[in-house]
């Protein structure tokens, strides 16, 4: 019976390593609902993606080595209770030298870590470190608003010139909007600016590694490229009420030409006043 519980506890730990070892294959990985599959969809979550595996090889060999010790001390207790052996019992009073290398090893790994990610970090949230396109944090292309339960997007809109408008910090009569549609160009890096307008939500792009929660008061710059065009999932991560389950809506990436005609579809559909001539000539004689 003793080895019956030996074997118990060592075929625990080895179903989850198989389970893990087979889990890419099966889907139950990293998002794959996107255009480019498990893999990141952004320059920036594919080296996010490189620090989770690398935190997941050090914990697996730590896993692996802690299990394969545990395995040898029950193996090993088991035996001293069989028939015709002397030493019945294993006093152990622990090891100072053991005790020092597991507190420093885990220590330095730690240390380790912490000053390896920190050029990524930086990048994601520190806003001098945003990429050119944002200068420095202060050029959005559309202000998201998180509600119980929907995703209220502004953007600037189109000048004169036919080029888009600067986003304003107050709505502007030529902003435009959409619900639950986040739409950026393709291929460069587009930032947005975070709000909530009633509790705490947070804003989930899985498929680009993008996370960050919108916290009633506070506008947050978030920015992020999408690598392919295609649409994403855009959900609320953050348990924010009743309807937190259905708060989702998609950000779709495409060619900036087609981003701009999107806007300029946008600009008439907003303009619309009913009459189809009229709203011709007036959309012209605006632009
Ligand atoms: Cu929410």
């Amino acid at each position: 019976m003793k080895r019956f519980w030996c074997f118990f506890f060592m075929f625990w730990p080895i179903v989850a390593f198989v389970l893990c070892w087979i889990a890419p294959d099966m889907g139950w990985w990293f998002p794959s609902n996107g255009p480019t599959g498990m893999k990141a969809a952004s320059p920036i979550g594919e080296r996010i993606d490189d620090l989770y595996y690398m935190i997941l090889y050090i914990t697996t060999a730590t896993f692996v080595g802690t299990q394969v010790a545990l395995g040898y001390v029950l193996f090993k207790g088991a035996a001293m209770t069989d028939e015709g052996n002397e030493q019945k019992v294993w006093y152990s009073h622990g090891s100072h030298n053991l005790e020092v290398i597991w507190t420093i090893v885990p220590a330095c790994i730690l240390l380790f870590i912490a000053l390896y990610q920190m050029d990524v970090v930086k990048e994601v949230r520190v806003k001098s470190a945003f990429p050119a396109e944002t200068k420095g944090g202060t050029v959005a292309i559309a202000e998201v608003t998180a509600r119980q339960f929907e995703w209220r997007i502004r953007y600037p809109g189109i000048g004169p010139d036919g080029k888009k408008l600067p986003l304003m910090p107050k709505p502007q009569p030529t902003d435009l909007y959409t619900v639950n549609d986040l739409r950026v160009p393709t291929g460069e890096p587009s930032m947005i600016i975070l709000q909530s307008g009633d509790v705490q939500h947070a804003f989930f792009l899985p498929e680009l590694r993008v996370k960050q929660d919108a916290v009633p008061g506070l506008d947050i710059p978030v920015w992020f490229e999408a690598s392919k065009s295609g649409d994403y999932t855009l959900l609320c991560a953050e348990l924010c009420g009743w309807g937190h389950y259905k708060m989702k809506a998609k950000l779709v990436a495409q060619p900036e030409a087609d981003h701009m005609e999107f806007m300029r579809q946008l600009t008439v559909q907003q303009n619309y006043d009913g009459v189809p001539e009229a709203t011709n000539e007036v959309a012209q004689g605006e632009e």
